[in-house]
Parts: C-alpha cells; sequence; structure tokens
C-alpha cells in the first residue's frame, strides 16, 4: 500500500483528520466531533494513569452533589502527579490533533481533569463555561474529552453550538451545585449563568453517542454540561486542555481564587502578556529533553 493511502485508511493518523472543514466547523461552533481518533493503546495508558490518581491520597478529589446518591468525582492537573498523563500528553496525537485544529504549531499543556462518575445515578456536571475560571484570553485553545466507556448521547458532555462567540457568563459555584447549578462563583461583574434545563429547547444543543477512542474537541468558552449516568452505567472520562501562540493572561474578577489556583501566575504576568509560565510547559515542538532518540 503506498504511503498515501495508508494515510487516508489509517483513522489513527491525526494528519488525514483535521480538514479544512472541521476547522471551518471549529471556528463556527466551537465544537468537533472525530470518530475513532485515538489508538486503544492510548486509552489503555489513560486507564492506568486514573487507576494511580484513584489510589492517589496526595491527588485531591474534588465532590460534586458531595455525600448525596448523585456524588461524582473530579480530579484536576494529574500530569503534575502522574507519570501516565505526563505521557500521554507529550507523546500521544492529543497535542498534535489539537496544534493542528486551532492553527499553531507551537503548542502549550494548559490542563488536564478527569471527570469520574463511576456508576449509574452519578448526577449532572452542571453547565459552565471554564474561561469564566482560567486566567486566559485568545482563540487558540481547546479541550479533548475523551470517554474511556461508551455513552448514548444522553450521557456524553453535551454543549450549545456556537457560544464560545457570546456572553462570558459568571461559573457555577461547585459549593452550591446541590441548591443551584446557575448560583454564581464570583458574583462580581459577569452576568450569572442561564438556567440551561429549564428549557433545554431554546438552545442549540449537540452531543454524540460515544465509543471508546472517539474524541471531542472544543474551545473552552463554549458553554457545555453533562448528562447524568444512567442505572448501571459508568463514564470515566478526561479532558486534556492545550493552547497555542495567541494565548494571553487575562485578569477575572478579584473576589475568588481563579480555578484551578495557580498562586504567582499574577505576579509575573501583565494582562495581554502570551501566557508562559512554568505551570504551562511546552509540548510542541516536543522539547528536546522529552526527546527518546
Ligand atoms: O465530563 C464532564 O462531565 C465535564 C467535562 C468538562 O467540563 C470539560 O471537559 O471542560
Amino acid at each position: 500500500m503506498s504511503a498515501v493511502a495508508d494515510q487516508v485508511d489509517n483513522p489513527y493518523d491525526w494528519r488525514s483528520r483535521i480538514t479544512p472543514d472541521l476547522k471551518a466547523q471549529f471556528e463556527r461552533d466551537g465544537v468537533v466531533f472525530l470518530k475513532q481518533a485515538l489508538h486503544p493503546d492510548w486509552l489503555q495508558l489513560i486507564e492506568l494513569g486514573l487507576a494511580r490518581v484513584m489510589s492517589d491520597g496526595g491527588q485531591t478529589k474534588h465532590k460534586f452533589y458531595a455525600d448525596r446518591e448523585d456524588e461524582f468525582l473530579e480530579t484536576i492537573r494529574n500530569f503534575d502527579v502522574t507519570p501516565e498523563i505526563q505521557r500521554l500528553v507529550y507523546d500521544s496525537p492529543i497535542a498534535d490533533m489539537i496544534g493542528a485544529l486551532i492553527g499553531s504549531e507551537n503548542v502549550w499543556y494548559y490542563a488536564d481533569e478527569f471527570f469520574i462518575k463511576a456508576r449509574g445515578g452519578c448526577g449532572r456536571t452542571p453547565w459552565h463555561q471554564d474561561t469564566s475560571y482560567w486566567p486566559i484570553a485568545g482563540k487558540q485553545i481547546a479541550s479533548m474529552w475523551i470517554s474511556l466507556d461508551p455513552l448514548p448521547k444522553e450521557e456524553c458532555l453535551e454543549y450549545v453550538a456556537g457560544t464560545h462567540h457570546g456572553v462570558m457568563y459568571d461559573g457555577f459555584n461547585p459549593a452550591e451545585v446541590s441548591t443551584d447549578p446557575t448560583l454564581p462563583y464570583y458574583d462580581d461583574d459577569l452576568p450569572p449563568l442561564p438556567d440551561i434545563e429549564a428549557d433545554r429547547s431554546k438552545w442549540n444543543i449537540v452531543s454524540w453517542d460515544i465509543e471508546p477512542g472517539d474524541v471531542i474537541m472544543a474551545h473552552p468558552s463554549v458553554l457545555h454540561g453533562g448528562g447524568q449516568t444512567a442505572p448501571g452505567s459508568q463514564r470515566r472520562a478526561i479532558t486534556v486542555r492545550c493552547y497555542g501562540d495567541d494565548l494571553c493572561y487575562a485578569a477575572r474578577p478579584p473576589s475568588r481564587p481563579i480555578a484551578p489556583r495557580i498562586p504567582g501566575l499574577s505576579l509575573q504576568l501583565e494582562p495581554g502578556e502570551p501566557l508562559r509560565s512554568s505551570m504551562y510547559p511546552r509540548l510542541r515542538p516536543l522539547p528536546d529533553h522529552k526527546r527518546l532518540y
């Protein structure tokens, strides 16, 4: 088989998957879906990383709906403490795919998060935009959402297409999600989140049936939220977030810390400066000290 035919036939060759149409869709909707884009080996690595995170008492498990039947867990910046997630971030095609989608040859790591709904009956991930919590501005950033479990679209992460072009709302308050998932985080100058669940028909909600190996890539300013798990189901997902050249530091309301907290960042950077910090290592081009050959 010729090299060109091989590229087109091999779904795991990311170069043939990030097409001009896909990039145009990302620009328009802020979210795209790719079937069978990640080789099962990368999923195995995520599974190993998740097992280490769950047995690591030093990695904080944040609880949504704490101590209720619908409780689920989230862990953030697993990269900092988990060799499997470091390998995933440096060695897998995730950074290449995000770089190609956002149009940046330089790619930096922003964060990763596990969302662990380990059984049926775990609650909804509240609707939100990530950028409300993050000290950034710019277009060249995307999160890749990867589920280890097959899911029907109702249990997948859902997005309101195009909302990255609109208003930046306040975040939800993690401590109050059991009471009202639209209660504001900063309660300062950002408008409160709309109650999307109250009338879903008013919003252009998109989601997909998911098989392991499928991925969703989204701009973090797109409103998104996640379905409950059905009885007998589980949904173990990781999201990996990377950015490119145009991303800058930006201030957020002073009433609450950004999430995750990055103490010292506001002492190093002025609003509008490129987001450069030892917290955000370069992934592409791969630094020499990360080359294995
Ligand atoms: O998986 C989830 O429920 C939430 C994911 C999320 O908010 C994200 O990827 O930004």
